[in-house]
């Protein structure tokens, strides 16, 4: 296992480009609307606050569809210039964040109609974080080093579950591509890295209240237009991407997973009282199925891991890959591994470990 080094370029980044197409499978198509395997979009926003009058999204031609039991009503406005950053004709879905009502936005002009303000509790002082949140709230800085400057906001499990903002930004160094999957988006603070080393980034998530916090936090951060927000169960969704034809889908060169450990007890959840964690304790589905249903959609996959996992079997994953034995470059035998684990830490804090599949490897 590898200890986490300084910032360096993805060998990804540096792969020749027939090598990079073997390891790029030929993923997701338009992205989905109407189920939540496919997902829904929510929408993004201009970088900056000065959206105008008629960039409003609740006005001009929309089409309503509901999305989620709790009466969200997500708008998909079909006019072709709403198309999202990266371009072509994708539906752009209007605000549904869930708290602000309509009538509540129009009494706060000042507000972005993508700001969750009020959505969850903004903690400023400790005595006002309940106790089971009050270790990560003292955290803060380390989460989100703005968290004093900007408003962001987290719900019960974003505090304990988010990436310490210097390893997102050191995992998305390493994960540096066309097109990022980042499949358990939470309230964002691995996307919002995402969003400054990828092209593209599909920021997913099943819950309409982290997804929404996870836009906010990046509006505030100022990247959420670099980043599309899908609304979508990711098993379901990887599972209804494997039935789809190449032809359907779009390119995805790599998925993130950090997926629910099984909330902070994950450090007693080995079996008769050993302190290692097994894969299966992952969920939604133990942590080898989620792999092999991310493994059709693109070998470069970078899973994010409680830091007492069981190695062996974190890197046992590997076998399964299909990648090629020989580097494309010379047709030499590949010489090094399709895995390769590194420890996440903050300061003398081991905090997570993420394994790397693929070409994520560095062969360094
Ligand atoms: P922790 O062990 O709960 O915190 O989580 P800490 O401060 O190391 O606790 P201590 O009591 O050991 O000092 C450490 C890190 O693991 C968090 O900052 C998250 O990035 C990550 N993490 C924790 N959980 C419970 C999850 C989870 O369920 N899913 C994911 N993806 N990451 C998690």
């Amino acid at each position: 296992m590898r200890r986490r080094g300084g910032r360096g370029a993805s060998i990804f980044a540096a792969l020749p480009w027939d090598l990079k197409s073997t390891l790029r499978a030929n993923p997701v198509a338009e992205p989905p609307s109407g189920s939540s395997s496919r997902g829904d979009l929510l929408p993004t926003q201009p970088p900056s606050d000065d959206h105008e009058e008629g960039d409003d999204p609740e006005e001009g031609d929309e089409q309503e569809v509901q999305v989620e039991e709790e009466e969200v009503v997500v708008a998909v406005a079909a006019t072709p210039d709403e198309a999202g950053p990266s371009g072509g004709n994708r539906k752009r879905a209007a605000n549904a964040l869930v708290s602000p009502s309509k009538r509540q936005r129009t009494d706060d002009h000042e507000r972005h109609p993508w700001d969750c303000t009020g959505l969850v509790p903004r903690y400023e002082k400790a005595a006002d974080v309940p106790a089971h949140l009050k270790k990560y709230f003292y955290q803060r800085h380390s989460l989100f080093p703005a968290y004093s400057r900007l408003p962001l906001l987290l719900d019960d499990t974003g505090w304990f579950s988010v990436t310490p903002s210097e390893i997102a930004e050191h995992i998305a160094e390493r994960c540096r591509s066309d097109v990022i999957l980042d499949a358990f988006c939470g309230v964002g603070g691995n996307a919002i890295a995402f969003a400054r080393t990828c092209e593209r980034v599909i920021a997913m998530d099943n819950d309409i209240t982290r997804l929404s916090l996870a836009r906010h936090n990046a509006l505030h951060y100022g990247v959420a237009d670099r980043i599309e927000f899908v609304l979508a169960d990711y098993v379901e969704w990887a599972r209804e991407y494997a039935r789809r034809g190449a032809h359907a889908r779009e390119e995805v060169d790599v998925v993130f997973l950090s997926p629910p450990w099984g909330g902070p007890e994950y450090l007693s959840f080995g079996a008769d009282g050993s302190p290692t964690y097994p894969l299966s304790a992952v969920l939604p589905i133990p942590g080898d199925e989620l792999f092999a249903i991310t493994a059709p959609i693109t070998p470069n996959i970078a899973y994010y891991l409680p830091r007492n996992v069981d190695v062996e079997e974190v890197a046992s994953l590997a076998n399964t890959l299909d990648v090629p034995q020989k580097d494309a470059e010379n047709g030499a035998e590949r010489g090094r591994e399709w895995v390769e684990m590194e420890e996440e830490w903050v300061g003398d804090k081991l905090k997570a470990v993420t394994a790397y599949y693929g070409g994520l490897v560095d062969g360094g």
